[in-house]
């Protein structure tokens, strides 16, 4: 039986659920829904946990009062029901004063505007024992090159970034920042774009330490990545903060499925590496499995709830047919065909450097490459048809 339970630590954004379903192109097909109602309703489907924007819970330019009476009714809801709040995130891309962004908006006025927003938020986020305050940044991008100077861009995100680790640090707050890579959608072009460029980014911060990514399967996939290759990147790393699972169909506009809906393959490896660590084992992931998905619009109420349910359903599926693969001793046998765990062995033995991989003959000069290519496969079709059988359920 499938029953998602608190202890699989799924997660949900109220924005996800709560969508009304406007696009571009047509109004809301869905009336409000009420934060008590829906953290009601994913307790009952088995969820961990709820994360929010400050104006998924708050409308922007709410009175201290009206902030203070929605906090309060989040707390009490989640005191009744046990959840948690693993995440919280700031809504700097809506209003129309974050039209060129918020922390590297050409307008200085508005950049600073937009660090006092995230500074109340880091409060709000302490208050309810958040560990992980993630930062996507929508509007910080461009339309046109000639109209943003990307490396003063660069600079006054850092600025940001360094202002708001200074506070948490000073304090006290246990909370780690996770910067969410996407390539476009809203801006043609939004910086930080991919997971790599985020990492990379990260490391010219003044406490990098703080600084994560959380990857959103859609946004690496919008730009033709593979998924599970930046998570596992990012754990490698030591950066996986967080994450957001949805499901994506190729390189189109952010399409925001159910877990699984897209890309099933790449989302089965997923679950494969953050179960189990991947090919060769290793640590699992530990933190929420968080869902960042839209219920279609074609969906009323009954559809939200199916669709809720379906991301856990379908993770909890992937995770059965992953262990299942693994203890297959016919994959067995194939990993070891296919010397899938021959890449852990290091390339230099113990205490060699260049100079004894020099003097080692054996390795180059005496090395007949014509002779040791024996035309012998990899065998690694064969590993990927078992895996797509038990993706299919069909061992
Ligand atoms: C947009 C997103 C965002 C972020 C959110 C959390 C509105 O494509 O994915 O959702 O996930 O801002 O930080
Ligand atoms: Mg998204
Ligand atoms: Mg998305
Ligand atoms: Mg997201």
């Amino acid at each position: 039986v499938i029953q998602p339970s608190r202890d699989d630590k799924f997660s949900f954004g109220l924005w996800t659920v709560g969508w009304q379903a406007g696009d571009q192109f047509g109004s809301a097909t869905r009336p409000p829904l009420d934060t008590v109602e829906a953290i009601n309703a994913l307790s009952d489907l088995g969820a961990y946990g709820v994360t929010f924007h400050d104006n998924d819970l708050f409308p922007f330019g709410a009175t201290a009062t009206e902030r203070r009476n929605e906090i309060d009714r989040l707390k009490a809801a989640l005191e009744a029901t046990g959840l948690v709040v693993p995440m919280v995130t700031t809504n700097l891309f809506s209003h129309p004063v974050f039209k060129d962004g918020g922390f590297t908006s050409n307008d200085r006025s508005v950049r600073r505007f937009a660090l006092r927003k995230v500074l109340e938020n880091l409060d709000l986020g302490a208050e309810l024992g958040a560990e992980i305050f993630v930062m996507w940044g929508g509007r910080e991008g461009s339309e046109y090159d000639a109209a943003k100077d990307i490396r003063g861009a660069l600079e006054r995100y850092r600025e940001a970034m360094n202002l708001l680790a200074d506070y948490v640090t000073d304090r006290g707050y246990n909370l780690r920042f996770a910067i969410e890579p996407k390539p476009n959608e809203p801006r043609g072009d939004i910086l930080l774009p991919t997971l790599g460029h985020a990492l990379a980014f990260i490391e010219t911060l003044e406490r990098p330490e703080l600084f994560g990514v959380n990857p959103e399967t859609g946004h690496e996939q919008m730009a033709g990545l593979n998924f599970t290759h930046g998570i596992a990147q990012a754990l490698y790393q030591g950066k996986l903060f967080h994450l957001d699972l949805n499901g994506q169909r190729s390189i189109k506009f952010d399409q925001d499925l159910v877990f699984g809906h897209g890309d099933l393959q790449n989302a089965f490896s997923l679950v494969d590496l953050l179960e189990n660590g991947g090919p060769q084992g290793g640590p699992a992931y530990q933190g929420p499995r968080h869902f960042d998905y839209k219920p279609s619009r074609t969906e009323d109420i009954n559809g939200v709830w199916d669709s809720a349910a379906a991301n856990m359903r379908t993770y909890l599926l992937l995770k059965e047919r992953a262990k299942a693969f693994r203890a297959d001793p016919e994959v067995q046998a194939a990993l070891t065909e296919s010397r899938v765990a021959e890449v852990n062995v290091p390339t230099l033995n113990p205490g060699e450097g260049y100079k004894e991989l020099i003097e080692d003959r054996s390795a180059y000069e005496e090395f007949d490459a014509g002779a040791y290519f024996d035309g012998k496969g990899f065998g690694f079709v064969r590993l990927q048809q078992l895996f797509i059988e038990h993706l299919l359920g069909a061992r």
